[in-house]
């Protein structure tokens, strides 16, 4: 690990101070211009500095724009100092500037660590003036046509750029915004309030409306090049950030939310850490992961939990019947489906609010529930959205004063569903939090549910007045959620949902990354095509795809991921089986959550062995190979290893109508020279060996799960059809004995099932004899030349292969 070195630079115009780490260079201009540059490829460059915006003065609509002003002090480097924090060691550089006509003083970090490709920017304002100063948006760094003419520029590319783009909350839109495509921003005032902390349409860093709002990160960059800018957020503890892009022109802009605080005389503020960094689009986000789970203490090394929910077939009229019937389906099923979670969803309280009121549709109580749902063998869960208070609740009744209000003392509309406007509460009034402690202490300690799935949490977030003024609407939010895990204790799974995500780090055990599942493909709203905006939030099988493709960077980085329930049902269902496998793949190779949500009696086995495909869940995930294409990305990939062999998991993913031809070239996969099989999980079709490459026909609507392995010239495993890995989790070994010529492998999947391994026997050789401790198993050599066995399993099972020269 080499330390960050420093220099000064003089330059003809300039004097430049020098910062670099091997992995990333900064040079800070004597006047204040801060470049960023991959010291492997100085052909990318991105210049910028910060931009405050102050509340306009009564009367004017207009809020002002400031830049950095300029003095003697300011173009000398005030602190150079080494540091250590979560990340790291490093080395920062601070400067003051004064802030131009104004009675403040800005003071900016630069931190540049010895071991990571990222740079830290904090900026911080302060009033040196004798009254207040409101402030809109502080912005620590601006860059492109914001800052100025070719202050952003990717390889040669200075315009035309594409957007990775990171909605705030779980069920918000994440993934690319070519050129050309307009923005998803919500339309209807619900939806905004739910997705979009910054109102429905941000005005620009100086005039005018921006192009692309992406919340707390984005990615910069062109779908076929490999460099790209992120630009992201470390925190959301107290401010909540966005950032703003102008794609043609190569603008991009960090914007921290102050809400028009009033900055008093002496007082300071200081945005949440923004992170810079330049690198290849497949690995940014990774890095920002990364750093946003050590800067959070992010609770991970737990295992992806297995469940039953009852949300998406029975709803809001689920009864105590009900998961009785399913508890006993599950105990039915329990040797090929491995569930661990029973979850009882929306439906047993009287109003969302009233929690502890339980509805006549569980006339024994829940404490029962739970009791029945864990002497069957289960963790009992419960959803509870508990900071939402819905006006026909009894709490909004009895406690407006624990609400989120307006300057008129009305609580603030926080969305409306479930036919009723939706109020916010207010995790700062001490009569809330006690409230609040009461109702988790009864769920955990009393009723005995020690899995919850916590739902629209932004409502903790509303923009309003607060009992304790201090309390910023991200503060309020965390503060929730840190008095949420204080009483339920470290052991109860927290699963995050309708959240700002940033905001959970390191409460949340899970997170829901994506709108809810449906049985049918494309969004709709109330029966019909959903609004152009609204499209992207709303529940719909695509949208819960392209999220769980598209926030597999999170996982597990952060949490492990929710890519919400898999529907498998045939009945009150218009998903063909195709789309259900393109679920059940992105589910399957990003390596989350496996929950399943039908009327379990009227599953088919054919159905039920798609979930029992993917669980448990594999350790490695794969991730798109490009992040700046729009909606569900076409290719995911990841490379596994196991002591016994390696090959690469390519999904691809067709999100038209019309079938479509990919090309995939094992150059591309960063595969080395060679010739490699190829056999496809669905089907189980084996497509060949190649030296190039393969061309795959994929039907509308669906995904093909590839494993790539190279030929080893010898008997070879190539695939299975009991898991999606295709060997990373079922089987335990595979060896080939040259000299006895027997191939011998073992599974490690402890399930009742049946299913194939696909083999490889090398053409002068052919299979004699089959041993196992199977149930059954038989062999065959198909009309491509592969080894097909098929074999019945209880527990586990040992197989070996024995081989004879062919005649
Ligand atoms: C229970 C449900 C389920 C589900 C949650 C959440 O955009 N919308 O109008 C919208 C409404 C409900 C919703 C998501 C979005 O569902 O995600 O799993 O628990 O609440 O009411």
């Amino acid at each position: 690990m080499a330390e960050t070195r420093i220099h000064i630079e003089k330059t003809d115009t300039d004097e430049e101070t020098v910062a670099t780490n091997g992995k990333l260079e900064i040079r800070w201009t004597k006047d204040g211009e801060l470049v960023l540059l991959n010291p492997h490829d100085k052909r990318s460059r991105v210049v910028g500095g910060p931009l405050f915006e102050l509340t306009p003065p009564s009367g004017q609509l207009r809020p002002h724009t400031h830049g950095l002003g300029f003095d003697e002090e300011a173009a000398t480097i005030l602190l150079r100092e080494r540091f250590a924090d979560a990340h790291g060691e490093g080395t920062r550089l601070t400067r003051r500037f004064p802030v131009a006509i104004q009675p403040l003083v800005a003071v900016w970090a630069v931190s540049v660590y010895d071991d990571h490709e990222f740079v830290r920017i904090e900026v911080s304002l302060r009033n040196t003036g004798a009254e207040a100063i409101g402030v809109r948006r502080m912005f620590p760094f601006v860059t492109g046509s914001w800052w100025s003419n070719i202050a952003l520029k990717l390889r040669n590319r200075t315009t035309q750029f594409a957007v990775y783009k990171n909605g705030w909350q779980s069920w918000s839109y994440a993934g690319g915004m070519p050129m050309g495509t307009a923005d998803l921003r919500p339309r209807q005032q619900t939806l905004v309030a739910w997705h979009s902390p910054g109102g429905a349409d941000p005005r620009q860093p100086v005039t005018g409306t921006v192009d692309v709002v992406s919340e707390s990160v984005a990615m910069v960059g062109h779908a076929d090049q490999r460099e790209a800018l992120l630009v992201g957020f470390l925190s959301a503890q107290v401010w909540l950030g966005q950032v703003y892009v102008m794609r043609e022109e190569g603008a991009c802009a960090a914007a921290v939310l102050t809400d028009d605080v009033m900055l008093q005389p002496g007082e300071t503020l200081v945005t949440p850490p923004l992170a810079l960094a330049l690198g290849s689009q497949r690995t940014l986000l990774n890095t920002y992961a990364g750093a946003v789970a050590r800067e959070g203490h992010a609770r991970t090394g737990r295992s992806a939990p297995t469940g039953w929910s009852s949300w998406y077939y029975y709803f809001s009229r689920v009864t105590e019947d009900d998961i009785t019937e399913n508890v006993t389906a599950l105990r039915s099923l329990r040797g090929d489906l491995p569930i661990q979670v029973v979850q009882i969803d929306d439906g047993y309280q009287t109003a969302v609010g009233d929690w502890l009121a339980v509805n006549q549709q569980f006339p024994h109580g829940m404490k029962a529930q739970a009791d029945r749902i864990r002497s069957a063998g289960y963790r009992p869960g419960l959803w509870i959205a508990p900071f939402t208070v819905a006006a026909n609740s009894r709490l909004a009744r009895e406690h407006p004063e624990w609400l989120v209000h307006d300057g008129d003392g009305h609580p603030v509309k926080g969305g409306k569903n479930w036919d009723t406007h939706l109020y916010g509460l207010d995790t700062s009034h001490p009569g809330a939090r006690a409230w609040l402690r009461d109702t988790f202490e009864t769920i955990v300690h009393a009723w005995g549910f020690d899995y919850l799935n916590l739902d629209f949490l932004a409502s903790g977030a509303l923009l309003g007045e607060r009992h304790d003024a201090t309390v910023t609407r991200a503060r309020a939010l965390r503060d929730g959620l840190e008095l949420i895990r204080d009483v339920v204790g470290e052991g109860t799974f927290l699963l995050g949902c309708g959240c700002p995500v940033l905001s959970a780090v390191g409460i949340v055990d899970g997170m829901r990354i994506g709108p809810d599942s449906a049985p049918y493909w494309p969004p709709r709203s109330k029966g019909f095509s959903a609004p152009p905006g609204d499209e992207h939030a709303l529940p719909s099988l695509e949208g819960a795809i392209r999220n769980t493709i598209t926030r597999a960077w999170m996982h597990p980085a952060l949490w492990i991921n929710d890519p919400d329930r898999l529907l498998l049902r045939e009945r009150h269902s218009e998903l063909t089986m195709d789309e259900v496998r393109v679920f059940a793949s992105a589910i399957g190779l990003t390596g989350g959550m496996v929950m399943l949500s039908d009327r379990l009696s009227h599953l088919t086995l054919e159905r039920l062995s798609i979930a029992s495909k993917l669980i448990p869940g594999m350790p490695e995930r794969a991730l798109p190979t490009n992040y700046f294409t729009y909606g569900i990305p076409d290719e995911v990939a990841v490379q596994i290893v196991r002591p016994w062999g390696r090959w690469a998991l390519l999904g691809l993913f067709n999100q038209e109508r019309g079938e479509r031809e990919f090309v995939v070239r094992w150059s591309d996969l960063g595969l080395e020279r060679g010739e490699y099989h190829a056999v496809e999980f669905w089907s189980g079709a084996y497509l060949g060996l190649s030296n190039i490459g393969i061309t795959v026909p994929v039907a509308g609507h669906s995904a093909v799960v590839l494993a790539i392995r190279a030929d080893r010239d010898e008997p070879q495993l190539l695939s299975t059809s009991f898991h999606i890995s295709q060997g990373g989790v079922e089987i335990a070994t595979w060896s080939y004995d040259r000299a006895r010529m027997e191939a011998h492998w073992e599974t490690s999947l402890n399930r009742q099932t049946t299913g194939t391994f696909t083999l490889w026997v090398p053409k002068d050789l052919a299979p004699r004899k089959l041993r196992h401790t199977a149930s059954s198993a038989t062999w065959q050599r198909n009309a491509n030349g592969e080894i097909a066995v098929t074999a019945e399993i209880r527990g586990d099972a040992q197989f070996t292969l024995e081989l004879e020269r062919e005649p």
